[in-house]
């Protein structure tokens, strides 16, 4: 399923991120950058040492990666050439800020890739997993989030694609891209 906003293809696919061939993928790490489960650690997994110790200089230097923010490194393995990690919200309800920080773990990201010339990034489904954010609201803050960006930055990636795991997920996104676009 695919709309364009602008001049980007916007594009939902199901299957593994790992494998996604763009010039950088999205991790929903957290915000001490330590390996986790998940999409983190299928990443850290395929992507190998080289993702750890740039996630380990990056932790000396600042610290980690607050919620709502977002960090580059190297793709080590993978066939895309970044890995941009961002930290997702865990869901507490709904009434602590966190369709917010969801929104700016997207807007930060997309950032970060234009800032490296990114022509094509890949997103997963970013804290819908072990944050517990429901997967529907997730998917309309982040289509939403992404639809800002690339209505006020004219050189957004020319591909967005969300790689989403697992059937009631890309279905999720689904709906809500015909919610958001009308289509
Ligand atoms: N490709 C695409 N999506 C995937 C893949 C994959 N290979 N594997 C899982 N998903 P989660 P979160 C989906 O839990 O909720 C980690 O421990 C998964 O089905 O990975 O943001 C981190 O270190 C779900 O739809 O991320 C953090 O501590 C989506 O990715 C914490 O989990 C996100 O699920 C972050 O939790």
């Amino acid at each position: 399923m695919k709309t364009q906003v602008r001049q980007t293809d916007l594009e939902l696919i199901q299957g593994d991120i790992t494998k996604a061939d763009v010039d950088a993928i999205v991790n929903a790490a957290n915000s001490q950058l330590i390996g986790g489960g998940g999409v983190d650690g299928a990443i850290r997994r395929a992507g190998g040492d080289q993702i750890e110790q740039a996630c380990a200089e990056i932790r000396k230097r600042e610290g980690g990666c607050p919620t709502g923010k977002a960090v580059i490194t190297i793709g080590g393995n993978l066939p895309a050439k970044y890995v941009i990690h961002t930290a997702g919200p865990v869901w507490a309800g709904g009434d602590s800020g966190e369709s917010e920080l969801l929104a700016s773990c997207y807007q930060s990201s997309l950032r970060l890739a234009v800032e490296n010339s990114v022509q094509s990034v890949a997103f997963p489904s970013i804290s819908t997993g072990i944050y517990g954010y429901p997967t529907e609201k997730a998917a309309v803050v982040a289509l939403t989030a992404i639809e800002e960006f690339v209505k006020q930055d004219s050189a957004a990636p020319a591909i967005i694609q969300f790689i989403l795991f697992d059937d009631a997920t890309y279905t999720g996104y689904a709906d809500a891209l015909s919610s958001v676009f009308g289509k």
